[in-house]
């Protein structure tokens, strides 16, 4: 299905989410919004998608909300809608995917569209792409998860300095800091997010999300805690056909081939 804000495209095991409103360095209106829930709808229909590329058209991966959309003209905006029901329910659906993503950072993400990136299990970015939560700039504090994420990624001094500051970052100083998994040449951006969501989309698809599970409550929980939840987890990936598959093919000295089940 074609969308006006965004690229869906289905391609054997892997989506790809391109934000295409380069215009506006792919900032975020409520159509966007509403056809992002398209396609996370139209990827979760097809059973054969095992992992979840998300990126950006032009030179931007995403600039936040749209904020032609925010003038002080008197215009009323609904806020907590914007909030819950759009971004938080976006991070939300992300987050909840039972397939990995990867966030391949094209160019500068700002504000919702910083955090957005973050939302990926693994976040790539192009050495010219910048990361900059601009909202400090509008009187705004960090959400989509940034006060979430920032702290647990980068630590509590370097999170509140950029939270704060609303100072650019360059992808490499991202990559240093832990902020993302690593940069990459501008031109090998793309081979490199399909080369990893490529691994991803063959690899045990419900251990990804068993461990995705298990990191996010992590920081929370005390280490007995973490041993019983990992017990837990761990019991559903024994139970899988691919843990099966994975022994099989291990004695008889073969690659395994999982199929996500
Ligand atoms: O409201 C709610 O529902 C609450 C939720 C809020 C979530 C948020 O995301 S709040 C944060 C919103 N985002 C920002 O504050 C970032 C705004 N953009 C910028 O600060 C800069 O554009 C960048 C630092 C990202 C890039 O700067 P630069 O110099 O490379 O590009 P530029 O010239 O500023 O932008 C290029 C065009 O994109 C320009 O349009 P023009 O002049 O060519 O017609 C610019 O207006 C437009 N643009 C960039 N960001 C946005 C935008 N238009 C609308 N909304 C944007 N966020």
């Amino acid at each position: 299905m074609a969308y006006e804000t965004i690229r869906y495209e289905a391609e054997g095991r892997i989506a790809t989410i391109t934000l295409n409103r380069p215009q506006v360095l792919n900032a975020v209106n409520a159509q966007m919004h509403e056809d992002l829930r398209g396609a996370l709808k139209e990827m979760g229909g097809n059973p054969d998608i095992r992992c979840l590329i998300l990126t950006g058209e032009g030179r931007a991966f995403c600039a936040g909300q749209d904020l032609a959309d925010r003038r002080a003209d008197g215009k009323r905006v609904d806020f907590v809608e914007s909030i819950d029901k759009n971004y938080n329910r976006l991070i939300r659906s992300l987050r909840g995917l039972d397939i990995p993503i990867v966030s391949a950072v094209n160019g500068i993400a700002a504000g919702a569209g910083a955090n957005l990136a973050l939302a990926g299990d693994i976040v790539i970015a192009a050495r010219s792409a910048e990361f900059i939560q601009a909202f400090i700039r509008i009187g705004l504090m960090p959400d989509c998860g940034g006060t979430y994420y920032l702290p647990r990624l980068i630590g509590r001094a370097r999170a509140a300095a950029l939270a704060m500051l609303g100072d650019k970052i360059p992808a490499s100083q991202a990559e240093a800091w832990g902020l993302i998994w690593k940069c990459v040449d501008d031109d090998k951006l793309k081979d490199e997010a399909t080369a990893i969501a490529k691994r991803l989309a063959d690899a045990p698809t419900k251990a990804l999300a068993l461990m995705r599970r298990a990191f996010e409550q992590s920081f929370d929980n005390s280490l007995d805690q973490q041993l019983d939840l990992e017990r837990d987890l761990q019991l559903v990936a024994l139970r899988t056909a691919d843990f099966a598959e994975g022994v099989q093919a291990f004695l008889e000295k073969r690659p395994a081939q999982f199929k996500g089940r």
